[in-house]
């Protein structure tokens, strides 16, 4: 029913102003995604989307409980939820300003104003959009130059040019026309954005190097596990680094150009150097470490665990070269996406603490951290930094980044032991997992692991997986007679070599690591023999 159809003048009015209201809404909405659809095709000629840049602003100035609160509620999807939450933010403000901007602008006071705006909306649009996007640009690391310029023209004139298109209120007829107006701008404004953004991918921005995951020049050889092991669901003794699972505090890992790249060791040092790429990995103290890894974010029984053969110098020999202090206390990992890592000078001495440089038979994949990393086998994976360019030797304790944020500083990996299968053979019934932690130095290794397959009523001795390296996790196993049945109540807890047994107290990960038993029904075939 259209307003003015009716008879009753006032109460029309109102409805009509709600529509009008709703409306200037939708279109500011409108012109908020816009811009950032622009934001969004500009992206590779910036070397990143500005929205993102201020998302990691916000969690880089939050203070640690709020960050922290964050992960506890969303785990590591923190992040980009915030980028989601920051486009919504940015939407709303426009939906907001759409109807603010009209309404002032239709006041008495500010009529001639109005007038001007009214006018001038693609002009004041793109005034408004450049002041807007050219600190986004910065904020991602852009300089000024000729594809900045091509980048602040794609990400303002979409806006401009929606803002222009969009019917006067006064001239819409009916909400169909408006909003079908609205939705085909969006679609004729997507396509040529969605073509530009792939265009600009290919012409500019940090292309990945060619020498990610290439195969590494010297041989390697990673240990295989007991077939024994292998059954049903249960994970490879060495996960391959396509599995190994992937944390990062940043959305896009970042893309570091080997060209400019190179491992600062200085600080508190007598010979500060750096180590060029191929210094690296051709580096003639090379060693290989099967290590496994895991995030201190993991639940118990969680997926943020892994075990990878890698292939790095040790830290100590990178760090004596240097000719570190006296005094020092602290070495600094300093990474390519502002992350930070400090470890006392005692483990830095530790020859099982690497900078890896191969995962498996190539070198590292760009999540993982290519061109080099941090290994510290025994404590949570927090403390291996990742895509690391500098090694400062400390003269002070260093506030870290997740430390900063309310997590433990020594983080050494809990003693942890999860369920991860079980499957069928014939009378009998085979339940395993893996087990892990507790390795601080890699003698304490785990003695074995305690298995019930009634919920907890009754243990039964495991059987561990012959130590295939001293930081690797172990995998274990449980067979027993069942002849009918086919679900199972499983609960596994790890016993120390000190015979100290695995706390089954319950906690979550921050701020040490989460604790408790794992517990998990499994579920087999029935038997047909
Ligand atoms: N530079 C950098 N290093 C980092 C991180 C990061 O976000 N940036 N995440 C850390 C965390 S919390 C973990 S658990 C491990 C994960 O390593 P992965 O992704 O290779 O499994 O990297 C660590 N190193
Ligand atoms: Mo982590």
């Amino acid at each position: 029913m259209k307003p003015d159809a009716s008879e009753d003048g006032t109460v029309d009015r109102g409805a009509a102003d709600r529509e009008t209201v709703v409306r200037r809404a939708l279109g500011g909405a409108v012109v908020g995604a816009a811009w950032i659809a622009g934001l969004f095709a500009a992206a590779p000629l910036v070397g990143g989307f500005g929205l993102e840049a201020v998302a990691e602003g916000i969690i880089a100035r939050s203070p640690g409980w709020l960050s922290t609160l964050a992960i506890d509620l969303l785990g590591f999807a923190a992040t980009p939820a915030l980028v989601a939450a920051v486009i919504a933010g940015v939407i709303g403000a426009a939906a907001a300003a759409g109807v603010l901007v009209t309404r002032v602008a239709e006041g008495e006071e500010t009529r001639s104003i109005a007038e001007a705006l009214r006018a001038r909306t693609g002009t004041a649009i793109a005034t408004v959009g450049v002041v807007a996007t050219v600190p986004l640009f910065y904020a991602v690391g852009a300089e000024l130059s000729l594809a900045f310029v091509v980048a602040v023209a794609v990400a303002v004139a979409p806006p401009a040019l929606v803002a222009r298109r969009l019917p006067g209120v006064e001239r819409l007829r009916g909400r169909r026309g408006f909003l079908r107006r609205v939705g085909g701008l969006a679609v004729a404004g997507s396509v040529p954005l969605a073509g530009l953004r792939v265009l600009f991918g290919r012409l500019g921005g940090p292309e990945p190097s060619e020498r990610v995951a290439e195969p590494l020049e010297r041989s390697v050889s990673p240990p295989s596990g007991n077939s024994a092991f292998d059954f049903g669901g249960m994970p490879a003794a060495v996960t391959s680094p396509a599995d190994h699972y992937v944390v990062d505090v940043n959305v896009n890992p970042p893309v570091v150009d080997l060209e400019a790249w190179s491992l600062d060791v200085d600080g508190a040092v007598a010979e500060p150097y750096s180590l060029a790429y191929d210094d690296l990995v051709g580096h003639e103290e090379s060693v290989e470490q099967t290590t496994t890894m895991v995030c201190i974010s993991n639940e118990v029984g969680g997926d943020l665990i892994g075990t990878a053969h890698w292939t790095g110098v040790q830290l100590s020999d990178l760090v004596a070269a240097a000719g570190p202090a006296e005094g020092a206390v602290d070495v600094v990992t300093h990474a390519a996406d502002g992350y930070s890592e400090a470890i006392p000078m005692e483990i830095v001495e530790r020859d099982d603490v690497l900078i890896a440089y191969g995962m498996g038979d190539r070198t590292l994949e760009t999540e993982h951290g290519f061109p080099a990393r941090l290994l510290v086998p025994g404590r949570y994976g927090m403390k291996m930094t990742k895509w690391i360019e500098r090694i400062e030797v400390s003269g002070a304790d260093h506030e870290a980044y997740w430390e900063e944020r309310g997590w433990d500083e020594e983080a050494v990996a809990n003693t942890m032991s999860y369920v991860r299968a079980g499957v069928r053979e014939g009378d009998r019934v085979v339940v395993g997992g893996v087990a892990f932690g507790g390795l601080e130095t890699g003698l304490e290794e785990l003695a074995g692991v305690e298995v019930s397959v009634d919920g907890g009523e009754t243990w039964n001795e495991g059987e561990l997986e012959p130590q295939v390296a001293p930081h690797a996790w172990r995998r274990w196993r449980y067979a027993f007679d069942a002849p009918d049945r086919t679900e199972f109540d499983v609960v596994v807890r790890a016993v120390r070599r000190d015979g100290t047994v695995q706390t089954e107290e319950r906690t979550g990960p921050r701020p040490g690591g989460s604790t408790g038993w794992h517990r998990m029904t499994v579920e087999v075939e029935p038997n047909s023999g």
